[in-house]
């Protein structure tokens, strides 16, 4: 297989000194048989010119030979929170990462994080109790890569999705990561917040309560956003690292898509 990753970004005038880094517009990737290349890089391709942070001057596309078999996952169980406005959407973040093992403390300080002016290119790692951040560069974060959904479990996914009509790239790439993310058993709870202006839902997720996404995470027109993957405390970080960044992991199995259900009931699907 090949790990095809693109990245699209900005170079304005203000940011075309040495020290900056560019503005990043869009990302994707994913893992597919070496016979779908040219496909899938016009797909990309249009993906990039087509996003809401912008129009890019910069496309990169990286093509990779993946020489190890992928470890085969499973997608987490999708349900939607009712959610009704902003105030609502925080106080189901902090419920659903304290339920999934996360401290009081550790919560604050990842929506800081995640609601903070610098959008970091990663995730932050947190310990899940001290609230602790183990990455080893705060910029960049950790890029969870060489992940990918095969073809046939990629339609599964989509009639699925379709059903609930939440059928878009973001949805499904946003599942894929979570799902690799999840499988770290290191790892005891993810928040995401898009950091697409437009896009208002994000999700937390874990093996215990699956992928729940959030509505109205944030309010329309805002550019920040972010991403924590919780960890144990006293975890190697480079181990969990190596996990993210290298492992190939190709989803090849759908779990299935509930509709908007309340805390209660997701608590309850779950039995925690
Ligand atoms: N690895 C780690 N962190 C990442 C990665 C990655 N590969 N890609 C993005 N991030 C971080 C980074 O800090 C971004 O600013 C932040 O996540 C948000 O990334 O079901 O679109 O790609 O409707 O903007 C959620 C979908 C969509 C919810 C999330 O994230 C739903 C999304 P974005
Ligand atoms: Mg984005």
């Amino acid at each position: 297989m090949v790990s095809i990753r693109m990245r699209a970004s900005i170079r304005s005038k203000a940011n075309n000194r040495k020290k900056c880094a560019d503005l990043h517009v869009s990302g994707a990737e994913g893992l597919y048989e070496h016979g779908l290349t040219g496909e899938v890089v016009e797909g990309y391709i249009m993906r990039a010119l087509g996003h809401s942070r912008g129009r890019p001057d910069r496309i990169d596309i990286n093509i990779e030979k993946i020489k190890a078999v992928p470890k085969k996952i499973r997608s987490l169980p999708i349900t939607t929170i009712a959610c009704r406005s902003a105030n609502m959407a925080q106080r189901h973040i902090r419920d659903l990462l304290l339920l999934a093992g996360a401290s009081g403390f550790a919560v604050e300080n990842a929506l800081k994080v995640v609601y903070g002016p610098v959008v970091m290119r990663g995730a932050s790692l947190m310990c899940a109790v001290s609230g602790r951040r183990i990455e080893p560069d705060r910029r960049r974060g950790v890029r969870v890569s060489r992940l990918g959904i095969g073809s046939y479990a990629e339609d599964v996914l989509k009639r699925v999705l379709d059903k609930a009509g939440i059928n878009s790239d973001t949805v499904r790439d946003a599942l894929v990561l979570a799902s690799k993310v999840a499988c770290c058993k290191e790892v005891i709870a993810e928040l995401c917040v898009s950091d697409d202006p437009d896009y208002t839902t994000g999700y937390v997720s874990s093996r215990k309560l699956g992928y729940v996404r959030v509505p109205h995470i944030k309010s329309g027109g805002d550019r920040r956003g972010g991403r924590i993957f919780f960890v144990k405390d006293g975890v190697v970080p480079e181990k969990v690292i190596a996990y993210l960044e290298k492992k190939p992991v190709l989803l090849d199995d759908v779990s299935e898509c509930s509709g908007v259900l309340s805390i209660n009931e997701i608590i309850g699907k779950h039995h925690i």
